[in-house]
């Protein structure tokens, strides 16, 4: 990792490099230099990602998109622009893909919002970003990943790998183990595809969006709790504004963690959901009728998809997402499942509050 760090304009030589943060993906260190500075290495999953050059290109185009905006209003840009090489470069291969952004100082990250004004902050920050982004070129933005939030595809590769495992000896006991997941995700396929609809109709406006809005990639100042930065621009793509927006309903107002084992903890805490909703609708400018109106359907869709993916990559041998325990992708889908589940129950309350919120 030293010799890695050494092709990075860092202040200083680097002292020490250690495990950081809990991405699913990604793999994230600690750095710090003599000088006492503070960086954030990561080495890029190649697994998730075909094309990391191209992905970088997205993240310097939009970082200094971004960067020169806040500089004519002459305030501070919420992203963090990445560290070049000695020779110009946002990364470095070998052996594996590697990047250095600086350490966000006096910043935290929540797994959970802690109070209903980080919650609200959160929905200002991502409305805001879309709102921000929205005369960016889009059509210079590569798919880092190829039809990420595209719901009916993701069923389609659900399908292909269903069939895979069935026929694959080693695999075919965790068909039989996901057995009510596996209908619950087929009994949902219409509703979850009803957005990608909507989006190939042109009813849903697709605009340059986060496409991984957790609540833990919005850094908070840690003493006033505003927004600093927003992170992980790896999956900034077209999209949908309601994935954006349902991505953080789903993580941060389910009453339980994206893992947890006992399903009574695990449901959509309407007070939290109406707080960012209002958030959301006040940052995100030029959000259309039809968008407002379906926002909860984000939520659900979103929800339903990645049980669909954590389901799909535990039906494939856990290759995807990284995993701390055997059974941990189907301990995660079957909690996903359970809050759409409990989110289908409360659409009503929620088109009530999405009303209210307008
Ligand atoms: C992954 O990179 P990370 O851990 O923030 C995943 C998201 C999922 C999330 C679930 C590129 O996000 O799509 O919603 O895990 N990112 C990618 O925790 O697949
Ligand atoms: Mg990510």
């Amino acid at each position: 990792m030293i010799e890695i760090l050494k092709q990075f304009m860092l202040d200083s030589p680097a002292t020490s490099c250690s495990p950081f943060g809990n991405g699913l993906i990604n793999r994230t260190y600690l750095v710090e230099t003599e000088s006492g500075k503070r960086y954030i290495l990561q080495r890029l999953s190649e697994e998730a990602f075909k094309d990391v050059p191209a992905l970088m290109e997205n993240i310097s185009g939009v970082t200094e998109y971004l960067d020169a905006k806040a500089r004519e209003e002459g305030v501070k840009a919420h992203v963090i622009s990445p560290v070049r090489t000695r020779d110009g470069r946002t990364y470095v291969h070998d052996k594996g893909y590697y990047r250095v952004t600086p350490f966000a100082e006096n910043s935290i990250s929540l797994e959970e919002p802690e109070s209903d004004k980080d919650f609200y902050e959160c929905a200002v920050a991502f409305g805001t970003f879309i709102s921000e982004l929205a005369d960016y070129p889009a059509e210079t933005l590569h798919e880092t990943i190829p039809n990420f939030h595209n719901t009916p595809d993701r069923y389609r590769i659900f399908r292909e790998k269903l069939e895979a495992a069935k026929a694959d000896s080693s695999l075919s006991g965790r068909v039989r183990e996901a057995a009510e997941l596996i209908a619950f995700a087929l009994e949902n396929e219409e509703v979850a595809g009803r957005l990608q609809a909507m989006r190939d109709s042109g009813e849903l406006p697709t605009r340059v969006t986060h496409n991984d809005t957790k609540l833990n990639n919005v850094l908070l100042d840690r003493e006033t709790r505003k927004l600093m930065y927003v992170i992980d621009l790896d999956t900034v793509m077209p999209g949908l504004s309601l994935y954006d927006y349902g991505d953080c309903i789903r993580f941060g107002a389910s009453t339980g963690g994206e893992d947890e084992k006992d399903l009574s903890k695990v449901g959509l805490d309407l007070h939290l959901f109406e707080v960012f909703t209002r958030g959301f609708i006040g940052a995100c400018k030029g959000l259309t009728e039809r968008e407002i109106e379906m926002l909860p359907m984000g939520a659900i869709t979103i929800t339903l998809e990645l049980g669909v993916r954590f389901l799909t990559d535990y039906l494939d041998g856990d290759r995807y997402f990284a995993t701390k325990y055997p059974g941990h992708n189907l301990d995660r889908c079957r909690c996903q499942f359970a809050l759409a589940r409990d989110m289908m129950n409360k659409l009503e309350e929620m088109n009530e509050i999405v009303r209210r919120c307008k």
